[in-house]
């Protein structure tokens, strides 16, 4: 499709997206913030406001009409997300509050109960803090020590250093599929299979991932997979972890109380069974059931062809901030037609701190954000201390871009009038 075609797809579901029709500081907004959370269709604010409105009841518990309503949706909401992922059953899915829940259920209980001293866990300096503070905890307690993969000339994942990291010491590699300061995608599959002929499991942070591309666990090989509703057009408050049905079988649950249990006796209990030994307490049953309609809505759409025209918006994005002579891009370029890399841009401006850039941005309604993005070590390892972020979603334009870089142009021109 070219890109005139999916620009008028993009403009055709922006209806769909009421916050987008605003002003900010009396601009019309621009959000470029999706990297950190996403906006919401009506299809998906309707679904978790029928829920409170027709249904609420809780799950799994009552035998009225209610709670079977709202159990047979939280259920179907577990299907969505098996087949949005290509799980091999329901039962491969647990929800949880967000990612990094998902990453401290996977910790807390098979990195606790099996991780010995001098085991070694694998990481990236790319990793969000989701993904280093947990192991940290579990490394403290455990005595296992923790490796990190650098970064190649391109600044990607060092797959040739990774290698040498490897040994039959590694039990765990816990890596991100697409940085969400780099914007790399990293060689999922690859790195599964070169840790599993190490005999080590492997743990994917799909945050950033899952929104914008298809994803196979099973053609990834990984044991464990993690995702956030709210960076894929759902709520707050849920978010998922797939994990293979045998390993989710031999860990220990992460949380005790009602929902998980099979049998509680004064002295002992029994669990439940697969995914429910995971969901400890009342779930998010709103949010969950949203975020199977946030599925709907995007498999409506086609992950596919979401993939493709951020493809487009992120080829266009790069050729115009290439005009700008400060601008320093951090990670690989994409290509011609945008591929290699996500949607987002991460970068410096010369002397301009991102902070600045971020609030002069906010004043013309450009909303992108500032800081360090939850990637201190990555900021650390490439010597500066914070980014602006630009992150674009299948709902932003062309037209919008061209806001943004105006805007930027602008305040890079006040700052240098300061300076002379
Ligand atoms: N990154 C960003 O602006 P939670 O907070 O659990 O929903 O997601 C954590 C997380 C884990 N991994 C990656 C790769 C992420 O990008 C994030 C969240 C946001 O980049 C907020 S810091």
């Amino acid at each position: 499709m070219t890109f005139t075609q999916e620009r008028t797809i993009a403009d055709k579901i922006r209806i769909d997206f009421p916050l987008l029709h605003q002003e900010v500081n009396g601009k019309p907004l621009i959000y470029l913030d999706n990297a950190a959370t996403s906006q919401k269709p009506q299809f998906v604010i309707d679904a978790l406001r029928n829920y409170y409105q027709e249904y609420n009841s809780n799950v799994h518990r009552g035998a009225h009409t209610l709670s079977g309503r709202a159990t047979d949706a939280y259920e179907a909401a577990r299907d969505k997300v098996a087949k949005f992922v290509n799980a091999a059953s329901r039962r491969e899915i647990v929800f949880t509050r967000n990612a990094t829940e998902a990453i401290n259920l996977v910790a807390y209980s098979w990195g606790m109960n099996n991780l010995q001293p001098g085991d070694e866990i694998i990481l990236s300096v790319m990793e969000h803090h989701s993904n280093i503070v947990p192991w940290q905890i579990v490394a403290q307690k455990t005595g296992a020590v923790l490796k990190f993969v650098e970064l190649t000339p391109e600044q990607t994942f060092d797959l040739a250093q990774f290698q040498t990291l490897l040994s039959e010491k590694t039990k765990l590699v816990a890596v991100v599929h697409v940085s969400n300061t780099l914007g790399c995608i990293n060689p999922v599959a690859e790195i599964c299979t070169l840790a599993h002929q190490q005999g080590a499991k492997v743990l994917i942070d799909a945050c950033q991932s899952v929104p914008h591309m298809p994803i196979d666990v099973q053609s990834i090989g990984c044991d464990w997979l993690v995702a956030s509703g709210h960076k894929m057009c759902a709520p707050t408050g849920i978010g998922f972890l797939y994990g293979k049905e045998e390993i989710l079988l031999s860990m220990a649950p992460f949380l005790g109380g009602g929902e998980m249990i099979a049998e509680v006796f004064l002295d002992h209990s029994t669990y439940g069974e697969l995914p429910h030994k995971f969901e400890a307490g009342t779930p998010a049953i709103g949010e969950a059931i949203a975020l199977g309609a946030a599925i709907d809505y995007l498999n409506n759409i086609g992950m596919e062809h979401i993939h493709n025209y951020e493809a487009e918006l992120t080829a266009y994005l790069f050729a115009q901030l290439d005009k700008i002579p400060q601008i320093k891009i951090y990670g690989p370029r994409p290509n011609s037609q945008g591929e290699g890399r996500a949607a987002l841009a991460a970068f410096t401006a010369g002397e301009v701190h991102a902070n600045d850039l971020a609030t002069l941005l906010d004043q013309e309604g450009v909303a992108i954000r500032s800081g360090h993005h939850c990637t201190q070590p990555v900021h650390r390892h490439l010597g500066i201390a914070a980014t602006a972020r630009v992150s674009l979603s299948f709902y932003n334009t062309r037209e919008e871009i061209d806001v943004f870089i105006k805007a930027l142009k602008d305040t890079l021109e006040f700052f240098s009038s300061l300076l002379n």
